[in-house]
């Protein structure tokens, strides 16, 4: 008895101190050299070239296009004005189809541009989203499928490329964690009519803010760059409604220094990820999502099973953040079960079975460069004690407050 108090005394939730002095993040920035960060800022400076398709981005769309294989990218201020001026340049209309397991800003994007975000459900190995689910959507209204690349890990193109071709559907993806990423052992990209990048601070390759369209279709590509520009053309005729979507070139600065070290970024995170699935998958009621093509490895998603942890997901995410391990919920609780879109009864329009049983059970765990295996097993210890110790724990829990 003595012994199991002790043990479990050791835990915040118990009143002991925080294993971690500081809150431990998702997706800690990853940051390249500063030295030649910092040589390009001064380089900036002296051209006084900060904006307006400056010649970093104009260097940095040209690398990113002959990294991803892919002839034509357009970098943006955001994922979220990416995934808006492919809806502006393919002048979608009506309904588009999306899986309700995504970042809020995928819907948001389209109801932004007049359009109707029609939720589907996910398949449950993939987390992506479901072809026959989507199938079953299609209707006269229906313009376009929007396929997400939920954490880096390729959705169902090819079934989404037939479904496409046989009603007459635009389709394009959401890649916003995908950059470096595979399908099928081809770079996530140059699927569809278009793909959408983020590059915001808390993706594996990061700009500060930022994102970018990419695509084969030279047409739709030159569409967008006016589209980026408020619609100039030229020096000063305008030919339709644009917008400001562009990147500026602190930004551009900051994704050619990521650049030159992505790849030892990609490699840190599979390092993590590996240490992650070694601890994580012994705790019985813990499983880590693998990605079975190439992948960035950004996101630590894991899958809580209150019946064999003996903990919910939500009384575990209290344990952890009072050790300030700050795990995430991502992308709780679905977007159809938010505003703008659960007004509507929206949930008439197909069963999100999976998306709801899912968005109970994940976690997203800290990774990016403050995360080591030693701090992997530190978290490892505080979940096993859990474990060993769930009805305590979820007894202390009644009681606490974070
Ligand atoms: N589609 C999908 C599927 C997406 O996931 C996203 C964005 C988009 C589209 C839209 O792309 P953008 O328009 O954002 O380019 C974050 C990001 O803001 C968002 O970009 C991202 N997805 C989403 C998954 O995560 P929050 O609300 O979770 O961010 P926040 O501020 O809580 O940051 C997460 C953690 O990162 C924090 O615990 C602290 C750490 N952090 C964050 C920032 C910004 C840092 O350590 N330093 C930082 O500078 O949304």
């Amino acid at each position: 008895m003595t012994s199991i108090k002790s043990n479990i005394l050791e835990l915040a939730i118990f009143g002991a101190n925080s294993i971690f002095p500081q809150q431990l993040c998702v997706n800690r920035p990853n940051i390249g050299s500063k030295k030649e960060y910092y040589k390009r800022l001064d380089k900036m400076f002296e051209n006084r070239l900060f904006t307006n398709d400056g010649p970093y981005v104009q260097e940095l769309e040209q690398k990113i296009a002959t990294y991803l294989n892919v002839k034509h990218c357009i970098l943006t201020c955001n994922g979220t004005m990416a995934l808006q001026l492919i809806c502006k340049a393919l002048k979608l209309k009506g309904e588009v189809i999306l899986p309700s397991f995504t970042f809020i800003a995928t819907a948001h994007a389209l109801e932004w541009q007049g359009l109707t975000p029609v939720f589907c459900d996910i398949k449950a190995q993939s987390h992506n989203i479901d072809p026959d689910s989507c199938l079953k959507l299609i209707n006269d209204n229906t313009s376009a499928i929007l396929g997400v690349h939920l954490w880096g890990r390729g959705c169902h193109v090819n079934e989404l490329v037939t479904i496409a071709r046989d009603n007459d559907l635009k389709l394009f993806f959401d890649a916003a964690h995908s950059f470096g990423s595979c399908y099928k052992d081809i770079q996530i990209g140059g699927f569809g009519d278009a793909e959408a990048f983020s590059f915001h601070a808390t993706k594996a390759f990061n700009t500060f803010e930022g994102g970018a369209v990419t695509t084969n279709n030279s047409d739709l590509a030159n569409r967008i760059k006016n589209l980026r520009n408020f619609g100039f053309i030229d020096y000063d005729s305008v030919d339709g409604l644009g917008i400001n979507a562009k990147m500026p070139e602190v930004c551009a600065a900051m994704g050619l220094t990521n650049l030159e070290s992505f790849k030892i970024t990609v490699q840190k995170n599979k390092h993590i990820f590996s240490c992650y699935s070694h601890y994580m998958n012994k705790i019985k009621g813990l499983t880590v999502i693998d990605y079975h093509d190439k992948s960035n490895y950004q996101y630590v998603v894991v899958e809580v099973e209150e019946k064999k942890l003996g903990v919910s997901r939500d009384e575990l995410i209290c344990v952890l953040h009072a050790e300030n391990i700050y795990v995430r919920r991502y992308f709780y609780p679905g977007c159809h079960l938010m505003e703008p879109y659960v007004s509507r009864n929206v949930m008439s329009q197909a069963k999100m079975l999976e998306t709801e049983r899912l968005t109970k059970k994940i976690l997203v765990f800290p990774s990016g460069f403050d995360v080591t295996e030693s701090v992997v097993k530190k978290i490892f210890h505080i979940i096993e004690k859990v474990a060993n110790y769930a009805i305590e724990v979820k007894a202390q829990l009644k009681t606490f407050q974070i």
